[in-house]
């Protein structure tokens, strides 16, 4: 009984969203989001702000640190998706597999098409990255967000601290080279992938450097391409391929809003 006791003192009443945006001019440099107990935030503020100043996507002329207070009782806790790799020879047949994995997912080949190439073209309204995800209607081929530029930007999201170790031993026992990034988009995908609205995710990074990608869905998983886009190109992005009919404003507001830890899957 006593022990009980203090598992549930040691329990935080409030967690904290915090979240980062960089940007040099009109464009999109950087972004992070955590959802993080108070000890942590010191720390992490503190990363965040390194990872603004010295980006290979180039230096910030504006940083954004946004925190805001979330209570305990309404954090969801789910599994993240299974995860998979798949190794490719180029970015050309990466985006192949990209459309095979998607075509199973009951996405047409020419919708994918086109939607990757608004993408590589840079999805912004003014070209260039956009800070958040395209919507695309999974059957019209359409997008759906109510500002090109920023897109859907999801956050309050985490891995459990008390599931961190586990989650980065996995990582590290596969030999990973960059497991907080691969945690940081496994944890993004698992969140959308938890929306009934949402078909399937592709996503590649936006860091010259960085050339993998996945594809995620609730039915398959965090599925990684080890290539999908050719090295050196600032164009990266995120696409959710949303059932049609979705209501937009409620799918947002969970993206954005609904505050969620995961643990490692199958635990
Ligand atoms: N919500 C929606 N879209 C976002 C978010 C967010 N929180 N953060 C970034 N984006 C969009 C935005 O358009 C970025 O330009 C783009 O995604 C890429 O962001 O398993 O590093 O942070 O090895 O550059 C995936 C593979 C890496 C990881 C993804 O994305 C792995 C990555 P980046
Ligand atoms: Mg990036």
């Amino acid at each position: 009984m006593r022990d009980l006791r203090a598992s549930f003192r040691a329990m935080p009443e409030q967690l904290h969203s915090l979240r980062m945006r960089s940007s040099c001019g009109r464009e999109h440099i950087s972004g992070a989001e955590r959802l993080l107990d108070f000890a942590q935030l010191e720390e992490e503020m503190s990363s965040m702000l390194q990872r603004a100043l010295g980006h290979p996507r180039g230096r910030a002329e504006r940083i954004c640190l946004t925190l805001e207070p979330v209570k305990a009782a309404t954090v969801r806790r789910e599994s993240l998706l299974s995860l998979s790799t798949f190794q490719v020879e180029n970015w050309q047949q990466g985006r192949r597999l990209a459309g095979d994995l998607l075509k199973k997912l009951g996405l047409e080949r020419v919708l994918v098409e086109a939607a990757v190439a608004q993408l590589s073209a840079g999805p912004a309204a003014q070209g260039g990255v956009m800070r958040g995800a395209m919507l695309i209607d999974a059957l019209t081929g359409q997008r759906c967000e109510s500002d090109r530029s920023r897109g859907v930007r999801v956050s309050r999201m985490d891995v459990d601290p008390g599931a961190r170790q586990s989650i980065q031993c996995l990582l590290a026992g596969q030999g990973f080279d960059d497991p907080q990034r691969i945690v940081e988009a496994w944890t993004l995908a698992s969140k959308v992938a938890l929306c009934p609205q949402v078909i399937a995710e592709l996503c590649w990074s936006d860091d010259p450097d960085y050339l993998t990608g996945y594809i995620a869905s609730a039915q398959n998983g965090y599925q990684r391409i080890s290539q999908l886009k050719k090295a050196g190109s600032r164009i990266g992005g995120r696409i959710f391929f949303i059932r049609p009919g979705t209501n937009l404003s409620a799918l947002t507001d969970f993206l954005q809003r609904d505050p969620i830890l995961f643990h490692a899957p199958g635990t």
